[in-house]
């Protein structure tokens, strides 16, 4: 951290030492991980710095706001429209959930088997180790999962400021409406908080930022495709978790910015890893921040990965809004539906996910899929089977991992991926 940031942890009710603590496995973790790669493109710098200021200059800005009287609007789930997070001079900040922290506050709390993400969104509130918590206004739950629903009420108890929207978990006409009413509370409720109406021309001004930051990490997808590959696939992820953090304006003109970069690349055919290394896609639970551990392992094993099906992923961003509409409730309801688009283990059914992930293949020039589960999580454990059905009736490479947050699996975990790797290497494309 470039400045000493004491007095505001401490004004935020952080534990002072556990924070100091976990700051310094982080600058470890990011130092062997990241900044250990070789041959990274030099706009990526940008993001090195947003991760070593994660707790830093962020959170001055994001406190900053807040006293301007700006809401600060955390979320765990990418079907909270941020689009109206906006219109209200909103920030909207995806909470701390992807490391093993305060595991022990949180099982006082929380069965031990509940997935790590749940366990660590508890765990860092309850250990005081997240300022982004501390600073919120309003804390925006969803219906997806039991874990998650049943979580928010005790993630309440606690903080008082859990707001849950009922998702449905079907796709059909009745769910629809159901979810566009939903969507329209939630737009009355943020209007309630700040005392600022939700105009048209709000909506649109917002829904061009979310707008622009999508397509940005849409190129940013598309120029993956290339081989060699122009950037690694852990550098992509952080892009992709660092998009539920920054400034949406300051974020996409950085990602626009590496991505020229990156078609520079593509022409001359530079890449992160020689023409024609093994090229994996992963699919399945989201992974928060900092949860690099199956990035690591795979890009450490030979070949690298091209794409995510993954909240923290190509589904945050696949669709677009950029339709106008002639009122403030068409547009809600328009906004409504293109969060519908999302694929999450969580409805039934979910054949739509299995298109996107061939389409991927395809798109992005994959010879594998690795499907990710975190343990515990249901939903995609037991989807998993559909989507190994899905991908050319089983035959495509395919290998299924269950983890967590801990390191415990690691070597497991490698000698697995490293022989489907190998697998890939033997296999028709080389
Ligand atoms: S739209 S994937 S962000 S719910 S918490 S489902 S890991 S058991 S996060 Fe998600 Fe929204 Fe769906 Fe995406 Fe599993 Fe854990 Fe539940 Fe999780």
């Amino acid at each position: 951290m470039s400045n000493d940031y004491t007095e505001m942890w401490s004004s935020l009710g952080l534990n002072l030492q556990a924070h100091q603590g976990l700051l310094g496995v982080l600058s470890d973790a990011y130092q062997n991980i990241y900044l250990s790669q070789q041959g990274r493109p030099e706009g990526i710098k940008y993001f090195d710095f947003v991760i070593s200021e994660v707790h830093g200059q962020r959170i001055v800005e994001i406190v900053k706001k807040k006293m301007e009287g700006k809401p600060i609007i955390g979320t765990f789930c990418v079907y909270v429209p941020e689009e109206l997070i906006l219109a209200v001079d909103g920030v909207a900040v995806g909470l701390c959930a992807g490391a093993d922290v305060g595991t022990d506050e949180a099982e006082k709390y929380l069965p031990r088997t509940t997935c790590a993400l749940i366990k660590a969104f508890m765990g860092f509130k309850l250990a005081g180790l997240c300022p982004y918590v501390e600073s919120t206004d309003l804390i925006v739950g969803e219906t997806t999962c039991d874990g998650k629903k049943k979580a928010y009420e005790i993630l309440n108890e606690v903080t008082g400021k859990v707001y849950v929207m009922e998702l449905p978990n079907m796709k059909n006409d009745e769910s629809k409406i159901l979810w566009k009413k939903e969507v329209r509370k939630f737009a009355r409720k943020l209007s309630e908080i700040t005392g600022i109406e939700i105009t048209l021309e709000r909506l649109k001004e917002a829904s061009s930022i979310v707008n622009a930051k999508r397509k940005a990490l849409q190129r940013l997808s598309a120029l993956r495709s290339h081989d060699p590959a122009p950037i690694s696939g852990l550098d992509a992820l952080l892009i992709n978790q660092v998009s539920f953090y920054d400034d949406p304006v300051r974020f996409t003109s950085q990602v626009n910015g590496l991505c020229d970069e990156l078609e520079k690349r593509a022409k001359a055919g530079t890449g992160v890893a020689p023409k024609g290394t093994p090229r994996v896609l992963i699919s399945g639970s989201p992974m928060a921040i900092p949860n690099w551990k199956l990035h690591a392992v795979v890009e450490g094993s030979g070949a690298v990965v091209v794409g995510e099906e993954s909240c923290v992923g190509e589904r945050n961003f696949s669709t677009l809004f950029d339709r106008s509409f002639s009122s403030v409730d068409e547009t809600i309801d328009a906004i409504a539906d293109r969060y519908m688009t999302i694929n999450c283990a969580c409805f039934t059914p979910n054949n739509e996910r299995l298109g996107d992930i061939k389409s991927m293949i395809e798109k992005l020039h994959a010879h594998g899929l690795i499907h990710y589960a975190l343990q515990f999580c249901t939903p995609y454990m037991v989807e998993a089977y559909r989507v190994r059905q899905a991908i050319n009736g089983g035959r495509f490479p395919f290998l299924g991992i269950e983890t967590d947050y801990s390191m415990e699996d690691m070597g497991q975990l490698k000698t697995r991926i490293e022989a489907f790797v190998e697998m890939i290497k033997e296999g028709p494309h080389s």
